[in-house]
């Protein structure tokens, strides 16, 4: 009996001492997971001191050569700069110490833009939106050594849009956009020149290049956290390189071209009276009709025109507000979509000047509408690879004729946020979930997200001009999955051609 029970007493305290280790050691994992879970929202909310007055990239210089041609010049250049006062950040820039000029050129015009690249890396530069050949496209074919140039040239040929210039070296598009290499390139046409639309750039019209950062200390923290693979989340955002931003406006109606620049994160932009604005343009130039709204999603790389309305000596606030579209609680927290932002802070002055009303119409998108495609095709998204495959810089994945319209249709497949990019064309998101898309997708679009559960139907034409040895781009626009093989390559070529081989070291010249 005795023996019996100290036996039972003996296995007991065993037993409880396990329990005791058990709790323990799951209090801890708990915890530590509760601390992870908490730790990962971020909201910034009501924390904005807005006192830094929003900076605007200055427009690029540019000279017209006898044929016609705009020249501009930009150079890749390493420094620093004081984001907080009395502290240097080192940096990269175009022309300057943090992203760059604003380049601008109208449909028709020749353009050619001299690259130096004043690194210790080689790098490219990407004209994201662009319809261009191929081998002007600064895809990671492209290559331009440290030292070295490349001067790409091509003829402006479509419409009225923002969009923006940033390196694109697989396996490092990250780091470069980053540090600090990103800017606009606005086209006009003369179509949109007619409209009475706000139109001065830096004052009635504003360039709202969002990022997202962290510091560490006066350096910028570029670490990815526990659980976020998604890649690099910020804990706060600036604009134009301008942390805290404030920009006072004194025109009663006021553009923003609104650039998601940041390398993974997703926003939600409103304004923080949920007062409505006017959605006047996507990704590539402006929609048939001006859309009423009150939130505008943008994944990284996507770009938005809002025209938002003042009245005498108010402020509002551009925020970015949680999101419902992410997929399960997990993903939403992880990576990034309950999170809150406060961006810009807009204060108009204690008189406006009238602006005209907002026209009606505006320009019909020139993206097809899916009935004449020639072909569909699949892409399915996970980290790893698209269609199962990583990116290989040597394999061709889809050839296209040039002059066809097709049909592509793209599903996430791992239920992890992404978004898909084509170089060269603007394309018309036919459907999401087999749904008309919302109005933010109804214009001529070349980046769109593709949360975990979406399916979107995409009809795109490829005009060419065929070159069946250089490839152009297909990716996941989270540079963190861009870099890690989330991309695949397309070749334009005449009706019958079959594609060739690309190169294996194509690039600028060094010397
Ligand atoms: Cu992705």
């Amino acid at each position: 009996m005795t023996t019996k029970g100290g036996g039972r007493g003996r296995l007991r305290r065993i037993l409880i001492t396990l329990g005791v280790v058990v709790g323990v050691l799951a209090a801890a994992v708990g915890g530590g997971f509760a601390w992870l879970w908490t730790g990962a929202d971020v909201d910034t909310v009501g924390k904005e001191p807005f006192e830094n007055r929003l900076a605007i990239p200055p427009l690029a210089k540019s000279r017209v050569e006898a044929d016609g041609t705009r020249v501009f010049d930009l150079r890749m250049q390493a420094g620093e700069k004081e984001f907080k006062s009395g502290q240097r950040t080192r940096t990269w820039g175009f022309n300057g110490d943090y992203l760059g000029p604003t380049l601008r050129a109208g449909r028709g015009e020749k353009v050619k833009v001299r690259i130096s690249n004043g690194l210790d890396e080689a790098s490219t530069v990407h004209w994201h939106g662009m319809h261009l050949p191929a081998r002007m496209d600064g895809g990671p074919h492209q290559m331009v050594e440290p030292g070295g140039t490349w001067s790409p040239r091509w003829t402006v040929d479509q419409p009225a849009a923002t969009l923006w210039y940033h390196p694109h070296p697989h396996g490092a598009t990250e780091k470069h956009v980053q540090r600090g290499l990103a800017g606009m390139f606005l086209l006009d046409d003369d179509k949109a020149r007619k409209l009475p639309l706000p139109d001065d750039y830096g004052v009635d019209d504003l360039p709202v290049i969002v990022q997202d950062v962290r510091f560490d200390g006066a350096q910028f923290d570029h670490g990815h956290q526990l659980m976020r693979n998604t890649g690099f989340l910020g804990d706060r955002t600036m604009v134009n390189g301008t942390l805290n931003p404030y920009r006072e406006v004194g025109d009663e109606l006021v553009r923003l071209r609104l650039l998601n620049a940041s390398t993974a994160r997703v926003y939600d932009f409103g304004f923080s009276d949920d007062r409505r604005f006017s959605l006047i343009g996507t990704d590539g130039g402006l929609l048939a009709q001006p859309a009423a709204m009150d939130r505008v999603q943008l994944s990284p790389g996507e770009r938005a025109e809002i025209v938002v309305r003042m009245k005498a000596g108010e402020r509002t606030v551009l925020r970015s507000f949680p999101q419902d579209n992410y997929g399960d609680a997990w993903q939403t927290r992880f990576s990034g979509g309950d999170d809150s932002f406060d961006v810009l802070e807009l204060r108009a002055k204690a008189s406006l000047r009238p602006s005209p009303a907002l026209p009606g119409h505006l320009a019909e998108p020139e993206v097809p509408d899916g009935t004449d495609s020639a072909r569909s095709r699949f892409f399915g998204l996970r980290m790893s690879g698209i269609n199962g495959r990583p990116m290989d810089m040597a394999r061709i994945d889809e050839v296209v004729t040039r002059g066809t319209a097709e049909t592509w249709t793209v599903r996430n497949e791992d239920g992890m946020p992404h978004n898909f990019h084509v170089h060269d064309v603007q394309f018309r998101v036919l459907e999401v979930n087999g749904e008309r898309p919302p109005p933010e997708l109804r214009g001529a679009k070349d980046t769109v997200f593709v949360p975990g559960g979406t399916t979107v139907k995409l009809a795109m034409r490829f005009e060419g001009p065929a070159d069946p040895d250089t490839p152009y781009m297909y990716h996941c626009h989270l540079l963190y999955h861009e870099d890690g093989g989330m991309m695949g390559q397309f070749v334009v070529v005449e009706k019958g051609q079959r594609a060739g081989k690309p190169a294996a070291h194509a690039g600028g010249h060094s010397h």
